[in-house]
């Protein structure tokens, strides 16, 4: 019976061994912390391996150990009762002392990377100000006046300092392939730096919040686009200012009728300015990265409307939208309450990564942000369309928007680049 428990506890082990080997050895897994791209991921993978394979030695030796006196000693025909003891100095020193030994060993590696991992940023990191709000992240690049939400860019080679709080709740900052997690705490700022390989092509990574931080908290992603330091300067540049609009963007929000992927629309620009880096949107080798959230059912969008930018810049301008949102060179839009919204256009997700950012998602979430990502603090604005918060109809006279004005500001915003 005790012969049998030990048998499958090894083999329950040599399972865990081999399904850890077989992780280590993917490379696809897009949130896999086992391919680092930073110092700092590179730090916590080594001492990740240093431990298993400090542990592996003491499993080997332990359980053959265990498995030899269990054969050796076992109860054979007509033998005595073996000799009892009751205590042996000896072997008490011998038990202590070798786990200690043991110890020490896990210790100096762990303690280092403790050290290594906690200590301040070098001097000449790009700092970010990473605000954590129920359920998206604040950007912040001090150094170049440059506020943005849900998505960085940072410049490969150089090391990046994240200065870390919240606005509401815990939350926690997690890019699992860069490095992390540290936690946002209200009363406290905490910090994490890590520098992007500087041989890598440019590439974009997923990132999380991994602390539980309300309804939406499976909703509250970011995005880490890792960029060659020309392309980060020419972001940088275009981000300073506001967009350049002054083009008749003419996205046609689409039909979307309860459908999973809504048609896709892409909005023509006539704007002549360059626009400056952005990383390129729909590649397939990173469909991981992309949202799969389906439309919740129920939701619609007139079809074949056509949104006219000029025209939604001043709806946006006196609608509701202006008590929570910033827009640089709208003077009207001024509030942080929601994300900054200065070149919405540019950016691939809409809702902290939850859908892609096309006219036909945009549409359904300016109608109806609280049925597409439940709780949010920005209402429901389509004329007619149900608020699951305040359990009422939104009208008219409460600012409700027809669909032509939601297609006007889709159009307005999307050309926002
Ligand atoms: C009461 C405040 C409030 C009002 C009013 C409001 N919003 Fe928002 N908005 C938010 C918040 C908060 C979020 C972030 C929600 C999330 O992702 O969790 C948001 C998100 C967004 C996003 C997605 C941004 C991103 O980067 O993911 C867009 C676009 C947007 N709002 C447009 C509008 C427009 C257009 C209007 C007016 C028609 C409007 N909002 C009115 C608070 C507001
Ligand atoms: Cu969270």
């Amino acid at each position: 019976m005790k012969g049998n428990f030990r048998l499958r506890r090894i083999a329950s082990f040599g399972m865990l061994a081999v399904l850890a080997l077989a992780l280590a050895a993917c490379e696809q897994h897009p949130n896999t912390t086992f391919s680092p791209h930073s110092d700092y991921g590179l730090a916590i993978d080594f001492l990740w391996d240093r431990l298993l394979l400090l542990a592996t030695i003491v499993f080997v030796l332990v359980e053959s150990a265990l498995i030899y006196i269990v054969f050796r000693y076992r109860k054979r025909e007509g033998d005595q009762r073996p000799p009892q003891t009751h205590g042996n100095v000896v072997i008490e020193i011998f038990w202590t002392l070798i786990p200690a030994f043991i110890l020490l060993f896990i210790a100096v590696p762990t303690v280092r990377t403790i050290f290594k991992t906690q200590a301040k940023a070098v001097a000449g990191a790009l700092q970010i100000e990473v605000i954590g709000h129920q359920w998206w992240w604040e950007f912040r690049y001090p150094e170049y006046g440059i506020i943005t939400a849900n998505e960085i860019y940072i410049p490969t080679g150089r090391t990046v300092n994240f200065k870390l709080t919240s606005n509401d709740v815990i939350h926690s900052f997690w890019a699992p392939q860069l490095g992390g997690k540290r936690d946002l705490i209200t009363n406290r700022t905490n910090y994490i730096w890590l520098t992007p390989d500087s041989t890598m092509q440019p590439a974009e990574w997923n990132g999380f919040c991994t602390e539980y931080c309300g309804t939406s908290h499976g909703k509250m992603r970011f995005r880490v686009f890792t960029v060659k330091p020309d392309q980060f300067a020419s972001w940088v540049a275009k981000e300073r200012g506001p967009a350049v609009f002054g083009a008749t963007a003419i996205p046609t929000p689409a039909p979307a009728a309860g459908a999973a992927t809504p048609a896709m629309i892409v909005p023509v620009s006539e704007g002549s300015a360059e626009p400056g880096y952005t990383f390129p949107a729909n590649q397939p080798e990173f469909d991981y990265a992309k949202p799969h959230t389906p439309v919740p059912a129920g939701m619609t969008f007139t079809r074949g409307l056509t949104g006219n930018a000029h025209r939604g810049q001043q709806v946006y301008s006196s609608a509701a939208c202006i008590g929570c949102h910033a827009i640089a060179g709208n003077p009207a839009s001024m509030a942080n309450i929601g994300p900054n919204l200065t070149h919405f256009g540019s950016r691939a997700t809409i809702g902290a990564g939850s859908f892609p950012n096309t006219p036909a998602y945009l549409a359904l979430w300016i109608k109806n942000a609280r049925v597409m990502k439940p709780g949010v603090i920005m209402p429901t604005l389509g004329m007619n369309e149900f608020d699951p918060v305040l359990k009422t109809q939104v009208t008219k006279a409460q600012g409700g928007l027809d669909d032509q004005q939601i297609a006007d500001i889709v159009a307005y915003l999307s050309a926002l680049k």
